[in-house]
């Protein structure tokens, strides 16, 4: 019998062989260069492992395929400006495996899906497209032409374009990202749900509600000027290593650094340069000046603590307050500080979990300062509370003046790549009506002016039958979202199912009623088209747009570029309906960029801009306080504590990626910062909670999670004792997405809340 999409869509229950260390302290170093050109040389062939090496994020190279942490604007390092991850991520897309249609005549769909994530991703790259008729067991190849003739099909077989939704992941560049949501909105929705929804989302919202604009403010520059820098909710040393070279420089300037982790994370700890032979022969630098192992969720109540003694001591002496600032550039003090009041400082720091003297080493250094820079991520992000979180965030910023000044201000470090720049040209299922207009005046078709489905949205509307086309631009959204059983289920009441992607994952297993597999190119291949080798560009996490030029030969002849696919699918489905000419985009990517320069603002000369070496920086209202709100200065707000209360024998989880690990692109099964090999069904847990219930090392257990009143479970996992808060525990994602209710979001932002589960954990 075959098996459910449910059966198809969970991680299989087997155990590898768990071995655990003690965590090391110090991070990067020999390990890690070691564990990357390991990595490299196992898996690419070896000249394209050291030609990527020298070219990956170097001026006039190609930008790593990793995280959106920028590159430095100046001095690049000859020997290579990249990190153990980065080149873990160029060898998983570079392997020199090739997936073709014998690799899928001889596994069937139900096969592929029994293997593991890490199993799966190892099979190889993607070669030529492939369909999944309805009924079948396996996927059979099929011309670029006529794919693009089937979705044209369905497409246009649907009662409304409302009926269709499209989903965009990280790593799309600028050009194919434009023309994407461009081709979106030409067909008639707004349904753009993307990987943002369940990332920075809660930042997005926090930060355009009170400071005008939905990304950060800092630059590089601020982060090595600045005197206490905050990393909050993030793990820089796994999902964004180089950030730690930049507080390196922080703190060799003098800076402080104060890490808020339930983890001692390794590289907050300390960490050494593997670009910097003598440091690594000396041991590094020790990162942290104070680390605040607050308890998960306790993050407004430990800034409610740090406003509440500020204003203490405002009151008592004054000059702690940046009141020249407050009056002319902010609205909503009065009403924030009557609030403030309200709280009782012992609750707050009680319910954040911290001690008072941990509590006061922080305080110390917020208050003798005013270059505060706050850097954030998942950690804030994945809550029902998150947009308080990075309000409360803002309204400590404000009252010192710590923003748009140098060496100040806030720091949401993205995930993906091009996250940041996809948003920024127009992949949005809320896009401002500005925008809309923009677009309606160039190229004088009407986009529809109401809101899409968010990726929460598109689930709910998959199930209950009112989305029936799933277009997915990158990404495994199978993998990536929520509360598998029921969004498996979604995928697959759909007419269609579609992926863009490099790689084969659990997605192209987890069907609609059809499927086609799209084969593309990766960042670090050259893009050949009619006027030459394409350059594209990204934005990272600070605002800079830069180009990217693959280097190697694609690994087949029969992959698309992203912006080939787009014009493909546009042409067979508009056909004469179109105002837009949608071929021609393919064979010269200057001419969307032309088009990206009259539409959205900041990217005027955008071909010419993007020939500076080291790109350009977008506008940025937050950074000269320049507060672009609905009351035209920055505003403060009032933020509640949460509520929420643990019940008797309940511990709050979080899903964290492991170090070897891309989101759901499993590189390995070893997560060496935190001691774990071999193993990723493992969940992290107090060991006084354990003794509690009498656990072992390495108990297997089981998990379950409520959620008014409905129960999901996720079976055989691991204990593995851990220097983690009491009433705190936390596995890897996806995993246990199962997990994690598709009910339980941020408010405004609808981010899953996949920080703070709550689960009871039994022997099995
Ligand atoms: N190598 C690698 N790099 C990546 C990724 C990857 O998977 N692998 N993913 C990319 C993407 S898309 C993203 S969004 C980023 C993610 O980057 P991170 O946000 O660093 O990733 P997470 O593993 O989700 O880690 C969240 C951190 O927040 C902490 N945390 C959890 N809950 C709380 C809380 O309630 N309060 C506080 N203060 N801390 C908390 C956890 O202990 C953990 O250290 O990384 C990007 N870079
Ligand atoms: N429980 C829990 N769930 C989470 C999170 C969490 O912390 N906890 N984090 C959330 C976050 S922050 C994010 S960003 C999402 C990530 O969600 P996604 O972005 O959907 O997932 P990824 O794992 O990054 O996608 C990997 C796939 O992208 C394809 N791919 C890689 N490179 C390219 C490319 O250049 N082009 C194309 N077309 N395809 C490519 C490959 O086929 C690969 O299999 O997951 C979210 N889900
Ligand atoms: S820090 Fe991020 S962008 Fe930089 S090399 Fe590492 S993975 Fe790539
Ligand atoms: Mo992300």
């Amino acid at each position: 019998m075959s098996k459910s999409p449910i059966e198809k869509a969970l991680t299989p229950e087997k155990f590898e062989n768990l071995k655990t260390k003690t965590p090391p302290t110090n991070s990067v170093g020999f390990g890690a260069l070691k564990a990357s050109l390991g990595h490299a040389n196992k898996y690419m062939k070896p000249l394209d492992a050291l030609k990527v090496s020298l070219k990956m994020n170097q001026k006039g190279g190609f930008d790593c395929p990793g995280c959106a942490w920028p590159d430095p604007d100046d001095d690049r390092s000859a020997i290579g400006e990249y990190c153990e991850n980065g080149l873990k991520a160029m060898a998983e897309e570079m392997q020199n495996k090739l997936i073709n249609r014998e690799f899928f005549a001889q596994n069937a769909v139900d096969d592929l899906a029994s293997l593991s994530d890490f199993e799966i991703g190892k099979s190889g790259r993607l070669s030529e497209p492939m369909y999944l008729p309805k009924g079948a067991s396996h996927y059979q190849p099929i011309s670029w032409d006529d794919a693009f003739n089937k979705i044209a099909e369905h497409l246009n077989a649907l009662d409304n374009p409302d009926e269709a939704a499209f989903y965009t992941s990280g790593r799309t560049t600028n050009e194919a990202a434009f023309l994407y949501q461009l081709f979106v909105r030409e067909y008639g929705t707004s349904n753009l749900p993307d990987c943002s929804n369940m990332c920075h989302e809660a930042s997005g919202s926090a930060l355009s509600e009170t400071l005008g604009i939905g990304k950060g403010s800092v630059t590089l520059d601020d982060l090595y000027k600045a005197e206490v820098v905050m990393v909050i909710g993030q793990n820089p040393a796994t999902n964004h290593p180089r950030m730690l070279s930049a507080l390196e420089k922080t703190k060799k300037n003098g800076g402080k650094i104060i890490a808020v982790n339930p983890l001692p994370e390794a590289g907050l700890i300390k960490f050494t340069d593997p670009q910097n032979p003598i440091k690594m022969l000396t041991g590094g630098t020790k990162l942290s000046d104070v680390f605040v192992p607050i308890t998960i969720n306790g993050d407004v109540a430990f800034f409610k603590a740090l406003l509440l003694k500020l204003l203490e001591k405002e009151e008592a002496q004054g000059g702690v307050f940046d009141k020249a600032f407050i009056n002319e550039f902010t609205s909503g003090y009065n009403d924030f500080i009557s609030d403030l009041k309200t709280y009782n400082f012992e609750t707050c720091l009680e319910a954040s979990g911290v001690t008072f003297e941990t509590f006061n080493e922080a305080f110390d250094l917020i208050l003798n300062n005013d270059k505060i820079i706050i850097c954030w991520a998942m950690g804030l992000t994945q809550h029902e509370n998150a947009v308080d979180n990075i309000r409360e965030l803002v309204n400590l910023l404000l009252l010192k003046g710590s923003i748009g000044i140098e060496g100040a201000g806030t720091c949401p470090v993205r995930g993906h790549s091009n996250v940041q720049g996809d948003r920024t040209v127009g992949i949005w299922e809320a896009a401002p009506q500005a925008f809309l207009d923009k677009i309606e005046d160039k190229y004088g078709f009407k986009p529809s002016v109401k809101h899409g489905y968010s990726v929460i949205e598109s689930i709910k509307a998959m199930y209950e039958g009112k989305v029936k086309v799933f277009f997915g631009m990158g990404g495994n959204f199978i993998s990536a979202v929520p509360d598998t059983k029921y969004s498996a289920q979604a995928l697959a009441n759909c007419n269609l199912t579609v992926h863009v992607s490099t790689k084969l994952n659990r997605s192209h297993l987890v069907t609609g009623q059809e499927a086609l597999i799209f084969p593309c190119l990766g960042r670090a291949e050259k893009d050949y088209q009619k006027s030459g080798v394409q350059t594209q560009s990204v934005e990272n996490s600070m605002g800079v747009v830069s180009s990217t030029k693959g280097i190697l030969e694609p690994c087949s002849d029969d992959l698309l570029s992203e912006v080939a696919v787009v014009c493909g699918i546009a042409h067979a489905t508009l056909k004469d309906r179109s105002k837009i000419n949608w071929l021609a985009y393919k064979d010269d990517y200057n001419l969307v960029r032309d088009d990206i320069a009259e539409v959205v603002s900041g990217f005027e000369d955008y071909n010419k801009k993007l020939k500076q070496p080291s790109g350009f920086y977008l506008p940025n209202g937050a950074r000269v306080r320049s507060f672009k709100t609905k009351t035209g200065k920055a505003n403060f707000t009032s933020n509640k504590l949460p509520n929420w209360k643990l019940k008797d024998g309940e511990l709050i989880m979080m899903t964290i990626r492991s170090h070897d690990q891309f989101n759901t692109t499993i590189y390995g099964l070893n997560d060496r910062y935190r001691g774990v090999f071999n193993e990723r069904r493992i969940v992290f847990m107090n060991r006084d909670d354990m003794k509690l219930r009498s656990f072992d090392e390495h108990q297997v257990v089981n998990i379950k999670s409520e959620y008014n009143g409905v129960i999901r479970e996720a079976n055989q996992f691991k204990v593995v004792g851990y220097d983690i808060p009491k009433n705190c525990c936390a596995t890897y994602f996806p995993e246990t997405n199962v997990l994690v209710p598709l009910d339980s979001f941020a408010h405004t932002a609808k981010t899953p809340a996949s920080k703070s589960v709550r689960v009871t954990i039994t022997k099995v």
